[in-house]
């Protein structure tokens, strides 16, 4: 049966600012305090969505989740009405503040952990929410997220809730998550990225736990040996690589990753996964290690060069590469070479640079704005109709966020009821006119 990957982004709210939350994340602490443009960082995301619906490739639309988050504040204690409880947030502890109101849901890449039926026992896609539970503003992101899910998918997935544990489940989803096969459709291999275990990095907390990708691999019903937990460097942790996707990419059978992105300890596991492949799918796994000396790992994550969204699609039944790299990549020299050198070799037949500054200041590139989910045609049927990309829900979606978004925030304007009371209304709007029926919007 043909199977597809569909690609899921979702609108960066009207809250969107630079509160310098994201644990390890150089570009997010970089841009603490700055002003942020809501309505920029939308309207960029957006465009992404149209260049990737435009290569034919599928894209689903989720609104903004409701910001700033009020039930939130009141399991903290802040109570009473909501221009006091911002007021009193504000002068006693802004970092709640800005928590409550933060758009980082808009980085689905985190969303979830997804496996293709073909991969599971189960014999239906499974997902996994990710608890995030290494970050406090992003841990309160999964409750909406399972429920948003659920309504897109219905059933016809299995949709698992996030993992308990706190801190040691610490689990960021698909960002830390690479999965290899020959195509779409067929039997594929699931690496999982931790950062976890000895040696630890100096400065930085990992975010993901070896326990929690072995949870998961259980959970999906994974064939044992088809499954691979690789650590990551703790150097590119240390440099800013919070997530394994700021240092490697991987599409069907292509595997690109920096040389400092796993630790030497897990060549073994690298080794496995190159004999895996072959053995399953009689190829060989194509992987493009990146030397310091072609790109430093500072350069690599400066550019979110490995960042770069990967999408396919075919063009009179021959398949057609495309990747998305942020502008940053183009006006570096070096990354700019590698991605012409991929484009010369023949590994992509295209290359786009898009423009994500916003996202990209809260240290989120163009494969952080998407989660990939593998479905057959039958399982594409089941999916919530509403929420798939179209001109016109496109052109909708654009009016309201050229009517309603603010051009210019700060956190202390969060703190103004009115400026709160009109971005849930906005939210709502877009939501309704994405025909999303989810519980407690
Ligand atoms: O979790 N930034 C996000 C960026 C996530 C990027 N995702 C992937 N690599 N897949 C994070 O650190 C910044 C929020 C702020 O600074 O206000 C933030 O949460």
């Amino acid at each position: 049966m043909s199977a597809l990957e569909v690609q899921i982004d979702r609108i960066v709210g009207p809250t969107h600012h630079f509160g310098g939350l994201g644990v390890g994340n150089l570009a997010s602490q970089l841009n603490a305090g700055q002003a942020s443009n809501p309505q920029a960082a939308a309207l960029q995301g957006l465009d992404k969505m149209r260049l990737v619906a435009s290569l034919g490739v599928p894209q689903l639309i989720l609104p903004p989740q409701p910001r700033p988050d009020f039930h939130f504040l009141a399991d903290l204690g802040y109570r009473g009405a909501p221009e006091e409880t911002l007021k009193a947030v504000l002068e006693s502890d802004p970092t709640l503040l800005s928590a409550a109101a933060s758009c980082s849901a808009m980085w689905t890449a985190n969303a979830a952990t997804v496996t293709p039926s073909c991969d599971s026992e189960h014999g239906m896609p499974v997902m996994t929410v990710a608890n995030l539970s290494a970050s406090l503003h992003r841990s309160i992101e999964a409750a909406v997220t399972r429920e948003e899910l659920r309504a897109l998918f219905r059933s016809g997935v299995r949709l698992h809730d996030a993992l308990p544990g706190g801190a040691a489940l610490r689990d960021e989803g698909a960002a830390n998550h690479m999965r290899l096969a020959e195509s779409t459709g067929k039997r594929g291999l699931h690496v999982f990225v931790h950062g976890d275990g000895r040696p630890e990095p100096r400065h930085h907390w990992p975010r993901q736990t070896l326990a929690t990708g072995k949870a998961i691999s259980r959970t999906h019903g994974l064939r044992e040996g088809d499954v691979f937990h690789v650590k990551q460097h703790p150097d590119a942790i240390d440099a800013g690589a919070f997530h394994n996707d700021v240092v490697a990419m991987s599409h069907h059978d292509l595997l690109i990753h920096h040389e400092l992105a796993f630790a030497p300890e897990s060549e073994s596991q690298m080794l496995r996964l190159e004999q895996r492949f072959a053995e399953i799918s009689g190829k060989c796994l194509r992987m493009i290690c990146i030397h310091s000396e072609e790109l430093t790992l500072t350069d690599a994550i400066n550019t979110y060069f490995f960042n770069s969204q990967i999408v396919s699609s075919s063009n009179s039944g021959k398949p057609v590469w495309t990747i998305l790299c942020p502008v940053q990549v183009q006006h570096h020299k070096q990354a700019h070479r590698l991605i012409q050198r991929l484009c010369a070799d023949g590994v992509f037949q295209d290359a786009h640079f898009v423009d994500l500054g916003q996202s990209m200041d809260g240290g989120g590139g163009p494969a952080c704005l998407r989660l990939r989910v593998p479905v057959t045609e039958h399982e594409l049927g089941c999916i919530c109709k509403s929420a798939w990309w179209t001109e016109s829900l496109d052109s909708d979606l654009r009016d309201i966020i050229n009517d309603r978004y603010p051009r210019r925030l700060k956190l202390a304007d969060l703190a103004e009821a009115e400026f709160c009371y009109k971005a849930l209304e906005t939210q709502r709007l877009l939501s309704s006119r994405l025909g999303h029926d989810l519980a407690g919007r």
